[in-house]
């Protein structure tokens, strides 16, 4: 048979794939006060996806905007309470906007089904409800809020990786030179102060040539964790490539700064940094150059170079120390 052979062949079986997709399991939310009724859908859907059955609407709404729902199934004719005011108030919340909304409806209806349609829900059924089209309905919505959320993380992560340093976490160069033009812009309108830190490891070729490569990352990483929690949230933090990373202290004086930096100094020498690979402990040192902006600067590269240059002197001077 065709199954075997295209198993045999090591190829994907469309049919079978076909198959194992109506079995989506999906968690569905069916609101309905009729009990006959309840007990016909959720066996059908049953047998595909997980059903809770609600035929309180104010519960209802809870147990949506609470519950990882992949779709909604609202009776447009409970007893004491308008369907479609649910639906409305489905599409509205925060919590359950994303979720598919399906009306289930009376043929003779079809003007508040229309209205439905118009306030944002997804689809509809119409009494007495078909077995299979219920099923291949509520799928397509399944499928599409997959899908739709597939989508969104692709495009955050990869709104992400635009602005952030895949091995640290830190933001990369290209998010500090932006960035980093903005934060001094705004401190000159507001005659704000604005400081920069630029970090050094000490000798991380040896770490590299010692431990290799990959315990070399594995400091970065642990290096930057502790960088980060030396800083606040409004600080920028950001590798610039290798093993340099630099700071930006929004608010900042040139005295604060070094408290800054001195923090971190301290704090990557305090403790040898773990290699989990190697199982060891290495010690590891950080030179620290620091500069703020002054009111000659007209760019950034100004005060950066100044930093830059407190760097070189940190590192001709022994290292394991902070320049202004
Ligand atoms: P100094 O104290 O003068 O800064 O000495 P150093 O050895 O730290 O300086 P140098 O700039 O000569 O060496 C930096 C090393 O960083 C060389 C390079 O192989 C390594 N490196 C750069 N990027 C990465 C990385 O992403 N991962 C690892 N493991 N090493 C890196
Ligand atoms: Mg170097
Ligand atoms: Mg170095
Ligand atoms: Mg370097």
């Amino acid at each position: 048979n065709r199954a075997l052979a295209s198993r045999r062949l090591g190829i994907a079986d469309p049919l079978a794939a076909a198959a194992s997709e109506t079995g989506l399991n999906g968690r569905i939310l069916l609101i309905e006060d009729r009990p006959a009724s309840q007990e016909r859908l959720s066996t059908a859907l049953s047998a595909f996806h997980v059903v809770d059955v609600e035929a309180d609407p104010h519960q209802a709404l809870i147990k949506a905007a609470e519950g990882e729902y992949e779709a909604v199934l609202v009776s447009l004719d409970l007893q004491d309470h308008d369907g479609l005011r649910l639906c409305s108030q489905l599409r509205s919340l925060e919590r359950t906007r994303d979720v598919p909304v399906l009306m289930l409806g009376e043929a003779d209806d079809r003007a508040r089904i229309l209205r439905g349609l118009e306030i944002g829900a997804h689809d509809f059924l119409v009494r007495p409800v078909d077995r299979n089209e219920l099923l291949a309905r509520v799928r397509t919505q399944v499928r599409r809020k997959r899908f739709t959320e597939r989508l969104r993380d692709s495009v955050q992560s990869s709104m992400e990786m635009a602005v952030m340093d895949q091995l640290t976490g830190l933001h990369n160069r290209r998010y500090l030179d932006t960035r980093t033009a903005v934060l001094f812009d705004e401190s000159v309108l507001r005659a704000r102060s604005l400081a920069l830190l630029v970090l050094d490891v000490d000798r991380f070729k040896t770490v590299n040539d010692t431990w290799g490569h990959d315990a070399g990352d594995e400091v970065l990483r642990e290096f930057a964790d502790r960088v980060r929690a030396c800083t606040r949230g409004i600080d920028l933090v950001a590798r610039m490539g290798g093993e340099e990373v630099v700071v930006v202290l929004p608010d900042t004086t040139l005295e604060a700064a070094h408290a800054v930096a001195e923090r971190i100094r301290e704090r990557v020498e305090a403790e040898p940094f773990s290699i989990h690979r190697n199982a060891r402990a290495i010690s590891v040192t950080v030179s620290i150059g620091v500069a703020s902006r002054r009111a000659g600067d007209a760019s950034p590269a100004e005060m950066a170079k100044r930093a830059d240059d407190a760097l070189y002197r940190a590192k001709e001077s022994g290292r394991n120390r902070v320049i202004v």
